[in-house]
């Protein structure tokens, strides 16, 4: 591969035909190619699942982990080196149920990353079991009467665990998830994309239509920094549903709170005393 390439190609993928993660990798490349990233510029990290396999029909740096466990990497990533532009393409189970714990705590640490969550409300590649965001009583062939489980709200979560980006997107809507994937990517901090995502072989649910019929764009006079309006939005999920940025807030990252980090220097980059690393090892070895 050329590193001058802007070429984000993509190779055959394992998905169904007329998948909505088909737009969402499409909206991704573009929005690259659009920001002007360079292939070696990115790297891309997901962890186990339909929407996992994302980073592999990409043609960049890429990083699939163990389930639920593709923000340690990404964050681990972007500590090592802050030049990377890294980011999250995962399924909501492996985000929001798996990965629940660094989902939360990824927040407030605020590490510079971008995370993009394909949400087809269903665990898809173990072929359609309830997910953490699927609707109480969503029958499928493992909740035989329905989830009894009250779903999340990964958008009121985010907030409330001080997220300075938290947006909503549609695969349906290629032009406002490229506007918002471009937003996301550029915001210094850690970004949430909630990318609603029909899946059509085991959500006979949650398809395009019944997204088509429920989602409406923010205004464009809606203020995404007025916090309690954003939480008024985060709540609105049923017949309703906002789409757009619903919050966002200046917040310092985990590089420029950090001392070493906030010289500028990528850590790999930064010159390291050997002699202090050996004295260690002869200490605790
Ligand atoms: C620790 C662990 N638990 C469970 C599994 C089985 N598993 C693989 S993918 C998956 C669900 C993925 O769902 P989601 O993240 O929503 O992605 P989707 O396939 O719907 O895109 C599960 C439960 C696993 N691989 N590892
Ligand atoms: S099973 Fe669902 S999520 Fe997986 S490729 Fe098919 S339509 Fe997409």
């Amino acid at each position: 591969m050329s590193v001058s390439s802007k070429e984000f190609c993509t190779s055959e993928t394992a998905w169904c035909p007329g998948c909505g993660n088909f737009s969402i990798l499409k909206c991704l490349k573009q929005s690259l190619e659009e920001l002007g990233k360079d292939p070696h510029e990115v790297l891309l990290v997901a962890g186990i699942g339909q929407a996992a396999k994302t980073p592999q029909y990409l043609s960049a740096n890429s990083f699939c982990g163990l389930h639920g466990r593709a923000l340690p990497v990404a964050i681990a990533a972007k500590i090592a080196n802050q030049n990377l532009t890294v980011i999250v393409n995962s399924g909501e189970g492996d985000s929001y149920g798996e990965g629940g714990n660094h989902f939360i705590h990824n927040i407030r640490r605020n590490v510079d990353i971008t995370h993009f969550v394909h949400d087809n409300q269903i665990y898809a590649l173990t072929k359609g079991q309830a997910s953490p965001t699927s609707a109480e009583g969503h029958v499928t062939g493992v909740q035989t009467e329905g989830s009894m489980n009250t779903p999340l709200n990964p958008i009121l979560m985010a907030i409330a665990a001080g997220a300075g980006f938290v947006a909503r997107a549609f695969s349906g809507e290629p032009e406002q998830l490229v506007s918002i994937m471009k937003q996301a990517i550029l915001y210094k901090g850690y970004s949430l994309v909630d990318i609603l995502q029909p899946c059509i072989s085991f959500n006979k649910i949650n398809t395009f239509s019944y997204y088509q019929k429920r989602i409406y764009k923010l205004k464009s006079d809606y203020n995404p920094y007025d916090k309690v309006e954003a939480i008024k939005k985060a709540l609105e999920f049923g017949n309703q549903i906002p789409m757009g940025v619903i919050y966002q807030a200046e917040k310092r990252t985990f590089h420029e709170k950090n001392s070493v980090l906030s010289s500028g220097v990528p850590l790999l980059d930064q010159h390291q005393d050997v002699s202090l690393i050996e004295k260690y090892i002869r200490e605790f070895v």
